[in-house]
């Protein structure tokens, strides 16, 4: 299956609800970013205010959800957000993201077809993708040869007993823990979850951390031997820590895009779509993915940046990776279940 088939799998079935209408208010001079932490290098921020003028003032988030509640408690503090593809999906089927003028972003012209038009945003009328990557296992070769960790279930391993690292993802972890069971990774049934739910409590005793804030710092710091990470921060760990390496399970590694998006309420609408088009730009994309060790959508960056870059497997997976992996699908009402179990697995973790 091609990276477009299997992208072509995105999104799910729900009737949609007509795009938000919303008075555009008068441009100003200032951009509220809302984004994931360790996202973005600071000095992209300093130098659109230096071109621009515009002030910028931004906040991070670790986790979608909390994302999406603090978007909805807190209408017209965020201008600019950076949801994964299934929250896309959700937040512009409730109505929650402002429809984009792409009159406004010629560069767009710069992106890779192969990830736009997908049924979670067609036509790209509310998204505009920012960066792609994985989530895999990284693994420590001090404490264990690499070739030996094939499958999410070598998290199970004795010998990792208290030298386990989570990300702090509930999707992430779920998909693992459906996938050891042979179910789908956005499964929905709720027989399948308690049974996921059950497999990853027996998980939970040896983890030693769960953190989606940096990571990369347990990674470098040592007593990490195995951890479900992102790949950018395997491959940030790695430049300073080369015991550090990242391993695609047989069973598939779990595959995401996050986009830019603007959130109904945003004060200012003018703002975050320079923003988008600063971004978009080739050069600055490509700062940004080699800065962050994740993949750029941008087609032309991606010709700009280093080989060195572009080959390494952990930021652009080999397409056998890609197609054995899945993308995370928008879990409808289930997703209160996930919650529910998510919590209690948490309750579990040795603080
Ligand atoms: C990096 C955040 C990665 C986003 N700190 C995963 N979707």
């Amino acid at each position: 299956m091609s990276l477009l088939v299997l992208m072509a799998s995105f999104g799910c079935s729900k009737k949609e609800e007509a795009a938000p209408v919303q008075e555009a208010p008068a441009p100003t001079s200032e951009l509220n970013i809302y984004i994931w932490a360790d996202y973005i290098p600071e000095e992209m921020l300093t130098r659109f205010t230096e071109e621009t003028g515009i002030r910028v003032t931004f906040s991070t988030y670790t986790t979608n959800e909390e994302m999406y509640e603090k978007v909805v408690a807190s209408k017209g503090r965020y201008d600019l957000i950076f949801p994964s593809s299934y929250v896309v999906n959700k937040m512009r089927k409730e109505s929650l993201l402002v429809e984009l003028d792409h009159k406004k972003l010629p560069n767009f012209r710069n992106l890779n077809t192969a990830l736009l038009d997908k049924p979670y945003d067609p036509g790209n009328r509310f998204s505009v993708p920012y960066l792609w990557g994985s989530t895999g296992i990284a693994v420590n070769k001090k404490y264990v040869d690499p070739a030996s960790v094939t499958s999410w279930n070598d998290l199970w391993r004795p010998e990792f007993k208290g030298k386990i690292l989570l990300i702090d993802d509930m999707r992430d972890l779920f998909h693992i823990g459906l996938k050891t069971l042979a179910y789908q990774g956005s499964d929905t049934n709720l027989d399948h979850l308690k049974a996921a739910y059950e497999k990853l409590k027996t998980l939970m005793p040896s983890v030693a951390v769960v953190d989606s804030e940096s990571p990369r710092s347990h990674l470098t710091g040592g007593a990490i031997a195995v951890g479900v990470c992102w790949s950018g921060d395997a491959y940030i760990a790695s430049k300073t820590n080369p015991d550090i390496t990242f391993i695609y399970p047989k069973e598939g590694a779990i595959f995401w895009v996050d986009s830019m998006a603007i959130p109904v309420g945003a004060r200012n609408i003018e703002s975050a779509h320079k923003f988008i088009e600063y971004v978009l730009r080739p050069e600055n994309a490509a700062l940004i993915s080699e800065q962050m060790g994740y993949a750029s959508p941008n087609i032309t960056a991606v010709e700009m940046m280093d080989e060195s870059l572009t080959t390494n497997p952990v930021l652009y997976p080999p397409s056998v990776e890609i197609e054995k992996g899945e993308f995370l699908l928008d879990v409808g009402d289930a997703i209160l279940m996930y919650d529910r179990y998510w919590r209690d697995l948490m309750s579990l973790v040795k603080k």
